[in-house]
């Protein structure tokens, strides 16, 4: 009897020939199925054979699979015939009738897509409004189709739907346009025919549509930036060796995005980008704990993981630059120095432009070239991104402001929890000489607000589940030095003797947090559970001590795991190696 494999979005069908057969976001061995699906572990489940009997086995406590409607955690036999798994936001047929197993899964399948046609999002759309779209020509064989939740993975449309025998291949070679872009250095030359995000609106273009910044003084004025930017213009004229020419014969070096015109570090378009979103209320110390957590991972990662950090290119990340000046860099060590509130309209990390008529904000995100890494052939970008706490209130929509548009993509999100904004926690709190203090917030809306946003406009079909791991940081947590886990070694020399992320040592750290948590303040630790399958609960202090009102003296900054949540990432992108267990 033979079994099968079958996942319509995206299209896979498998007949499974050797067991185990494993499948998950990065799984094991030869006989797998790779899905890129975030609400799935890296091994998410197996298929292994006893004694002539197939059994489904969870290979994860985080993501318990649905079969046939009831949930599992750990085994289940499958008897011969068809079984709808659902785990993360796919579904999977596994059984031994093919054709059936093909109908049943196609039935089950309502993933949301979305698409891009003449520069114009669409969607979600069901898997069936997908096919409609295709048959009736709204898409072609080549238009892009991403996952509504997964936006990094893009498809031409032909490779998730069927539109039948490939046409005849036409000579089209001839008519294409030769378009390249240089780096400013003249160094690499971008490819086209690839996909990048834009960091600022979120829109994925193909890289041969990427705009050029005309440099002649009488382009100046832009559609959507406004009177004091150069026009953007999709150039026709070129050097020899590849740069735009401008109307004026200006030679230019700059590109932008094409659909909100924002200009865009040439090094992004070759580069994989991890994002990470800082998430909080108002005052929660996200401003200052990125200060302190870039700062820590430009001294700490190439020493201790061999993971370079340092600025994509210094004219982009002017805010970070700032903030870290005023805690790290100072003549005067002894001299308070204060992190500005980040305003709603903050020029430092967004601004405004007009899209299609309305005026929008956009964020301005910090970059970070990462280089080395575990095999030392890495090479990504880090898109940072700081936001005011109030752009994560309830009614803050993200159409009319795409500040926070980022989270809900990012590959990690890090929500910092104010102890001192809960009053259940203040008189617990040790202040030492500190003297700052904070409003109370009650900061799970916020999380709850987030899951729903996820829902909204990713169509994440799950419910309030986010699709990505949630880092859970008590911020502020010298003030907690009693209560909260402080004093443990998380990094351990792994057996090749690189220093590695202990797996096991963080696990311990987060059920003791997340214990406190449950104690203290139970319906804020429920709300993260509530709408994460993938969380882990961190202290952190970006200062180490309880500062004045007025303002910290760089001198007593005392960081305490301010690189963690970075390490993370890093670590469950297989870019820091791990010990006693995965991520
Ligand atoms: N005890 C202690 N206090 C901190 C720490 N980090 C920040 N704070 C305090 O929290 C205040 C607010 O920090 P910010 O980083 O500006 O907060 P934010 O989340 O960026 O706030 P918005 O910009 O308004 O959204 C600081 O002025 C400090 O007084 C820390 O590690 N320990
Ligand atoms: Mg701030
Ligand atoms: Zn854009």
């Amino acid at each position: 009897m033979d079994w099968y494999f079958v996942c319509l979005a995206p299209k896979k069908a498998v007949k499974i020939t050797t067991f185990p057969f494993n499948v998950g976001r990065d799984p094991e061995g030869m006989s797998a199925v790779q899905l890129f699906d975030l609400g799935m572990s890296r091994s998410q489940f197996s298929l292994v054979k006893i004694m002539g009997q197939v059994y489904y086995v969870n290979k994860t406590q985080e993501n318990p699979a649905q079969i046939d409607g009831v949930e599992v955690a750990g085994k289940a036999k499958l008897a011969p015939g068809i079984h709808i798994v659902r785990v993360g936001a796919t579904t999977i047929g596994i059984g031994t009738d093919y054709d059936q197993l093909c109908a049943a899964v196609s039935e089950q399948t309502v993933e949301y897509y979305m698409a891009r046609v003449g520069g114009r999002e669409l969607g979600p759309w069901t898997a069936a409004q997908l096919v409609e779209a295709c048959e009736n020509g709204v898409l072609s064989r080549d238009s892009k189709v991403w996952y509504a939740h997964d936006s990094t993975t893009v498809y031409e449309a032909s490779e998730l739907v069927d539109f039948g025998p490939d046409p005849v291949e036409t000579s089209i070679a001839e008519q294409t346009t030769e378009r390249r872009f240089i780096t400013v250095d003249e160094g690499a030359v971008v490819e086209l025919g690839e996909n990048f995000k834009c960091p600022y609106c979120r829109t994925v273009s193909d890289i041969g549509d990427v705009l050029s910044v005309s440099v002649s003084p009488s382009l100046l004025g832009d559609t959507v930036l406004g009177e004091g930017e150069q026009s953007r213009f999709a150039p026709t004229n070129f050097t020899d060796n590849g740069l735009a020419l401008d109307a004026e014969g200006g030679v230019c070096t700059e590109i932008a995005c094409p659909c909100c015109h924002m200009a865009i570090p040439q090094d992004l378009l070759q580069m994989d980008q991890v994002v990470m979103s800082v998430v909080g209320t108002a005052g929660a110390g996200k401003s200052v704990f990125l200060a302190s957590s870039i700062w820590q991972c430009r001294q700490l990662l190439r020493m201790k993981f061999g993971v370079g950090f340092r600025d994509l290119a210094p004219t982009w990340n002017t805010w970070i630059r700032a903030y870290e000046e005023k805690l790290f860099f100072q003549q005067d060590d002894t001299k308070l120095q204060q992190i500005e509130k980040t305003d709603l309209q903050a020029s430092n990390i967004s601004r405004s432009v007009n899209l299609r008529g309305e005026s929008v904000l956009l964020p301005t995100p910090s970059y970070f070239r990462l280089d080395g890494g575990k095999n030392g052939d890495v090479e990504r970008c880090m898109v940072v991104y700081d936001c005011a706490g109030e752009h994560f209130l309830p009614g803050a929509d993200v159409h009319a402001s795409l500040v926070t548009l980022h989270t809900l993509s990012a590959d990690s999100i890090l929500f910092l929890f104010d102890p001192s904004a809960d009053p259940r926690l203040r008189p617990m709190l040790d202040r030492g000489n500190g003297t700052a203090s904070n409003y109370a917030q009650m900061q799970d809306v916020l999380l709850a607000e987030l899951a729903a946003k996820s829902k909204k406009y990713m169509g994440n079909r799950g419910g309030r589940k986010l699709k990505q791991p949630l880092l859970f940081a008590v911020s502020k947590a010298d003030m907690l030095r009693n209560a909260l886990p402080s004093d443990v070694e998380l990094y351990k020399v792994n057996d090749a003797g690189r220093l590695a992320l202990d797996v096991a040592a963080l696990r311990n750290v987060s059920d003791e947090t997340e214990s406190f948590l449950d104690k203290t303040v139970p319906e804020v630790a429920a709300t993260a559970r509530d709408i994460s399958n993938d969380i882990w609960f961190l202290p952190v202090s970006a200062l180490g001590h309880n500062p004045m009102r007025e303002g910290v003296r760089p001198c007593d900054i005392k960081p305490m795991w301010a690189e963690l949540p970075f390490v993370f990432t890093l670590a469950q992108r297989g870019i820091i190696p791990t010990v006693n267990g995965t991520l």
